[in-house]
């Protein structure tokens, strides 16, 4: 089977090595246990928003494909990797350091194995301090009660009847999911639409607790700015379902599934 890997990048030279070859050491490790009887082909995609401190060349000296994305955005990145790459099951992650790309076969074995759609991590599981400031961690807090209470009415078939983590970047998923969801957002609000594009289009989604580490160098996210219009995107997102509902367009969302209308 193949599988990509794209990992979004601006300016990351200090972390990026690493990233790669944790995982290409788990991937190996994997191919010869879990996956030893059909080993994963990785494909390592590194989308490089034109760093200037040499984090495209490091990637590409580790044995990445490197693309580089002029245009600037965490979504506008990830739009451009999932178009280029060419795995059967995509998979995610920063390339600060700060998510267990270790685990990642281990989670594409999850997907395959329980029939899952799209997996993301839940950094909230086990959050350590250091890994969030404190204004980071209050902004995804509210950002998950907004997410709930806004699109209670979708989210009965997540066990926690909420998605814990909208904003986790951490994600494993088959490729089909891409022709399901509609991506629009170019910014941070990027992750909250692919999760709720994918349980409103009724497709499983599983979210498993991660550990969540410090950061190597500076965010990109500005606390203030990428907070509040991941608000603004929650709520017009949820009116845009509201219009799409009203006229009458034969939607793929789980409630008429349920009511026996064709999964779209
Ligand atoms: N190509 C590209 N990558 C970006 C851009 N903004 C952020 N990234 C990368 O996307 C990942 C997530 O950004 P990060 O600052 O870690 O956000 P946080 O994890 O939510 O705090 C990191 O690997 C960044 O280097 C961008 O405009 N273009
Ligand atoms: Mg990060």
């Amino acid at each position: 089977m193949r599988a990509s890997l794209v990992i979004p990048t601006l300016n990351e030279s200090g972390s990026i090595a690493l990233v790669l070859r944790t995982f290409r050491t788990a991937a190996d490790a994997a191919n010869r246990a879990e996956f030893a009887s059909d080993p994963i082909d990785w494909e390592i995609l590194v989308v490089d928003g034109a760093s200037t401190d040499g984090t495209g060349e490091i990637a590409a000296r580790e044995g990445a494909r490197v693309i580089v994305e002029r245009r600037r955005g965490y979504g506008r990145a990830y739009k451009t990797g999932f178009a280029a790459s060419s795995g059967e099951v995509i998979t995610t992650a920063d390339g600060d350091g700060t998510y267990p790309v270790d685990l990642i076969p281990h989670f594409v074995r999850q997907l395959l194995d329980q029939q899952i759609d799209l997996l993301s991590g839940n950094r909230m599981a086990y959050l350590d301090r250091r890994a969030m400031t404190t204004e980071h961690r209050i902004g995804n807090r509210l950002l998950n009660i907004l997410l709930r209470v806004l699109y209670h009415h979708y989210l009965h078939d997540m066990p926690e009847r909420t998605l814990l983590d909208s904003q986790s970047g951490y994600w494993v998923f088959r490729r089909s999911v891409l022709d399901r969801v509609a991506l629009t957002q170019d910014g941070m609000a990027f992750s909250e639409e692919f999760k709720i594009e994918a349980f409103l289009r009724g497709l499983k989604v599983v979210e498993v607790p991660i550990h969540y580490g410090e950061r190597w160098g500076s965010p990109k996210l500005s606390t203030w700015r990428d907070g509040l219009s991941n608000m603004v995107f929650l709520v017009s997102k949820r009116l845009a379902v509201q219009r799409e509902l009203k006229l009458g367009a034969p939607t793929p969302f789980r409630r008429d599934v349920e009511a026996g209308a064709p999964r779209a």
